[in-house]
């Protein structure tokens, strides 16, 4: 009898399990029996119910296995002068349990293949798709914004490969601000406004927005939980599936977003977070389009902390406007020192 008791309890703890997370599926605030906040993406809804489908299914079936086996182990339990009896097998019930499990998994790749198109195949390329670079480092989070002129500069790969070689990579970027591609017919270099910072990634809300992710070094996973993404960062690849698109309404409770490294990546692969901050999508503000590069790194250069407060309370394409202009103009004031 007493080897029965194992597998009922751990029926009745999955039972116990499930039956909060269903109530509690929805809510807001995290839980021990919903350990992830409720989606602010579309698609995360859809993989919540996959998953929920997908846990409640195979749990049905571990607690209907789990009656059977303590059914089998008492009903033919060892009894003085009990007799065994030699069986051969059973063609039709071994062709029941295989084809039944096939059908099952089947169904439930077709039901999920939707969502997991719309996850890895369907990355938007419309106009209004925002692009932004996020380059993983140990132990840290880079991004690039393309600026003003929408493109993003090259990058000076064999300075790169150099740093990388003698582990100095203290400028994870290498941004190459001065190259000029043929048939290019912005006023600058399309890396001259590229602007960049570590640890926190600023989106647009009501917008797609595609990540292009890579890594200077191993392997990393971008992993916003509340998004339901996450997408490994391989070096030498440019991750161009990785994409989302964050409703205003559902985001805008929210001071930010845990960014997380969700793949082992060295000794302090725990530290290694980032920020993302969801603005609302509008046009760029009057005042920041009055103003000259010179004129907002001046202001930068005197409170910068006054800059981004106001910042903070635009729109998200006034705050990349802003902060490639200063940028481009940081740029013109340093090689105005170099000649
Ligand atoms: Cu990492």
């Amino acid at each position: 009898m007493k080897r029965s008791v194992l597998p009922m309890f751990g029926g009745v703890m999955l039972a116990l399990a499930a039956a909060p997370a269903m109530a509690s599926y929805g809510a807001g605030d995290p839980s021990l029996w919903h350990p992830l906040r409720r989606s602010v993406t579309e698609v995360g809804f859809d993989i919540d119910r996959l998953y929920w489908g997908i846990l409640l299914l195979t749990g049905a079936v571990f607690i209907a296995v789990q009656i059977v086996l303590v059914y089998f182990t008492v009903r033919y339990r060892a009894v003085p002068g009990g007799k065994a009896k030699f069986i051969h097998g059973n063609n039709r019930l071994e062709a029941t349990w295989t084809i039944v499990p096939s059908i099952i998994l089947v169904l439930i790749a077709a039901l999920s293949k939707g969502t997991w198109d719309e996850i890895r195949f369907d990355a938007p390329t419309s106009e209004d798709t925002v692009q932004i670079e996020c380059i993983a480092q140990q132990f840290a989070w880079y991004f690039r914004y393309p600026g003003n002129d929408g493109r993003f500069g090259p990058r000076d790969t064999d300075r790169l490969a150099e740093a990388i070689a003698v582990n100095n990579t203290a400028d994870p970027w290498m941004v190459d601000r001065t190259t000029v591609p043929a048939n290019w017919t912005g006023e600058q270099p399309p890396g001259a406004d590229d602007y960049t910072i570590q640890a926190e990634l600023r989106i647009p809300a009501d917008r797609p927005v595609r990540i292009l992710l890579t890594s200077n070094d191993v392997l990393h996973s971008f992993f916003v939980p509340e998004f339901r993404v996450k997408h490994d960062a391989v070096p030498g690849m440019n991750g161009g599936r990785l994409w989302f698109e964050v409703p205003w309404k559902r985001a805008q409770g929210y001071e930010y977003f845990d960014l997380v490294c969700a793949e082992l990546c060295g000794l302090q692969h725990y530290s290694m977070r980032g920020k993302v901050i969801v603005m609302p999508s509008g046009p760029v503000h009057p005042d920041a389009l009055a103003k000259d590069g010179a004129a907002w790194l001046e202001e930068f250069l005197e409170d910068e902390d006054q800059v981004k407060a106001w910042l903070n309370r635009q729109t998200w394409e006034t705050y990349v406007h802003v902060m490639s202009k200063i940028t481009a103009a940081e740029q013109a004031a340093s090689e105005d020192d170099y000649y």
